[in-house]
């Protein structure tokens, strides 16, 4: 291979350098390499990681830019049994989380790090989460043995020399170490040291647990950082919809992961609604913090979308195909005779010839998924054709609404508001969900899922629903809460609502109530809007259909409330007593 020059300047920041020199005499690799960001360095690694047969180049005239991944076939989600958060005290982490002791946790990961990356290139990853310039921008560096690791995170985040403009001198920065170390799921741990702001993620190459900037900084060492210093780290996509006269209105959503944010945040108002426009803002996460004025002003700490490919197409999510059509690392989908991509509820057909997910011919016949429920597209947000301009203001948005939704079959109404804040907390702290192929675990049982945050959550998660009532000190002009599921479905396990695009109408309802210009009926469990407050234009459904959809039902109710007496009593010792308050409340409503 010809010389080159990559990768090798270190950075003036001495900090830095003495932590990274620290790892590289423990791991031991043959070289390091210090990421810069540049487009020149992007075509080095994508040619390097093509050669070492991590990555193959897809069709170039059919998917530009576009590469494709098969992971270990044992590493292809999060491992929440293997997620620790290492705080002194075990009730800091709180019953939601695996605890272990920080000095037990370092110990035993720097035992498995010794001399792990030998033969092997260690990388150094300084990147931002946030857009430079912004007060809740935090800077991360991430040491990796994987070149994937690398070319992802230079699409999830502001990687490089802008991260390391930001730092300066400054010692203020997460540390993160990740090897694959050799993918065996005995020796996986991803271990989040929140006081130290740091990371050790070992053992696997899966995104949610390697792309450290991600879940492992943004969310759980996030929400840590958050409460000690007055912001918020949340599991919610951003969105913008802007009204036909330009009127802006900002929207936060947390549904648990494989829920449909991504489609939500990229949603095409219906035909009917001309000069309606929803622009995206974040897809996954979002940090928030009280202004000046009273207002909750959130970022998106992320530059792109991990998200998940089966079921997106054309139908589901328009903007989104358009974004992957482009500089986009599939992993895990299946892979056609011609460099091309396929997974199930794709446009096209299965074409002959199809390679599953394994590397394995596979045919309708087969009897197994061709792309796994989990595969995912790793996009630049740039690539968004309807990405907001606001996704780049250091500022923020100022949020009028946050929703909250799970996955229900059954009890939850399509959509209702809270009564104020604390009832909103309420229903974001009891939200349940089915569960989904992001995380190993069984699929479809209903788990009580607080905010989306059960696995996200770096302290007690006590403490943390604690903090979402207190944050409300700060706020004269809070964001209306509502809670939506799309999910619930008829006797004949039908879904009760289309979907897709004509989810723009209950958007357009929570819109209307942030501004005091649409009606609804008080109800036992929230405001509801009656049938005639929904706009319908352009839209066939019925009346009795809107009623099913919308019906509290109380025997179902009453399972409800006794579902969420688990979590109630899991985290009795420090659950706010206004929660206490808002269930007993709720039973004498019902
Ligand atoms: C994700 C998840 O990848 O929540 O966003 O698992
Ligand atoms: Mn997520």
């Amino acid at each position: 291979m010809a010389t080159h020059t990559f990768g090798t300047v270190a950075p003036a920041n001495a900090t830095l350098t003495a932590w990274v020199e620290k790892i590289r005499a423990l791991a031991a690799p043959d070289r390091v390499f210090w990421v810069d960001g540049s487009v020149g360095e992007k075509e080095f690694l994508l040619a390097e990681a093509v050669a070492q047969g991590v990555l193959t180049k897809l069709n170039q005239d059919k998917l530009p830019g576009c590469y494709y991944h098969r992971s270990n076939p044992n590493d292809v989600a999060r491992v929440e049994q293997c997620t620790f958060i290492c705080t002194p005290a075990k009730d800091q982490a709180g019953p939601t989380n695996n605890w272990a002791a920080p000095r037990e946790m370092y110990e035993k990961l720097y035992a498995m790090l010794k001399g792990a990356m030998a033969g092997r290139t260690m990388y150094v990853v300084p990147y931002l989460m946030g857009p430079p310039g912004s007060p809740l921008t935090k800077v991360g560096v991430e040491i990796t043995d994987s070149i994937y690791v690398v070319l992802n995170m230079r699409i999830m985040s502001r990687m490089g020399k802008i991260a390391l403009e930001q730092l300066g001198a400054s010692d203020d920065f997460n540390r993160g170490v990740h090897s694959v170390l050799d993918c065996h799921p005995d020796r996986r741990f991803i271990a989040h040291f929140p006081q130290d702001n740091a990371i050790i993620s070992v053992g696997s190459g899966y995104g949610g647990n390697v792309l450290l900037g991600k879940k492992c900084l943004a969310l759980r060492v996030g929400s840590y950082l958050g409460r000690e210093q007055g912001w918020m780290a949340e599991h919610m996509l951003i969105l913008c919809v802007e009204s036909p006269a330009g009127e802006k209105t900002y929207v936060a959503a947390a549904f648990p992961s494989s829920c449909g944010k991504t489609n939500f945040a990229m949603l095409i108002p219906p035909a009917a609604f001309p000069g309606w426009k929803i622009t995206t803002i974040g897809d996954d996460i979002a940090w928030m913090k009280p202004g000046a004025d009273g207002k909750l002003y959130a970022i998106n700490p992320e530059a792109g979308y991990f998200g998940v490919a089966p079921g997106t197409n054309r139908k589901s999510n328009p903007n989104a195909m358009d974004t992957i059509a482009r500089d986009t690392i599939y992993t895990n989908v299946a892979l056609t005779p011609d460099g091309g991509v396929w997974w199930e509820g794709h446009d096209d057909p299965p074409p002959a010839g199809l390679l599953d997910w394994k590397g394995q011919p596979w045919t309708p016949e087969s009897g197994e998924k061709a792309a796994h429920p989990n595969s995912r597209f790793t996009a630049p947000m740039q690539n968004n054709p309807a990405l907001a301009a606001e996704a780049n203001d250091p500022q923020g948005v100022p949020l009028s609404a946050i929703i909250f939704g799970g996955r229900r079959a059954t009890t939850m109404p399509l959509i209702f508001q809270s009564f104020n804040w604390i009832h909103g907390v309420y229903l974001g702290a009891t939200m349940g969900s089915e569960m989904t192929a992001a995380a190993a675990g069984t699929i479809g049982q209903v788990r009580r899922d607080p905010m989306a945050m059960l696995p996200f959550c770096g302290y007690n998660m006590g403490d943390y629903l604690n903090h979402w009532l207190g944050i409300r000190r700060d706020l004269t002009d809070p964001p209306r809460i509502f809670h939506v599921n799309w999910f619930r479905k008829d006797a004949s396990d039908k879904f009760l609502w289309p979907g897709f695009g004509e989810n723009f109408r209950v958007l357009k309802w929570v819109i209307d109530r942030t501004r005091g210009r649409a009606r609804a009926s008080e109800t036992q469990i929230g405001w509801m809007p009656r049938y005639s407050e929904f706009d319908w234009t352009g839209m066939d459904y019925a009346r009795e259909q809107f009623q099913q959809c919308m019906r509290i039902d109380a025997a179902e109710w009453q399972r409800e409330l006794i579902s969420q007496t688990e979590l109630f009593l899991t985290l009795h010792d420090r659950l706010p007593k206004e929660l206490i308050f808002q269930r007993e409340l709720l039973i004498s409503r019902l």
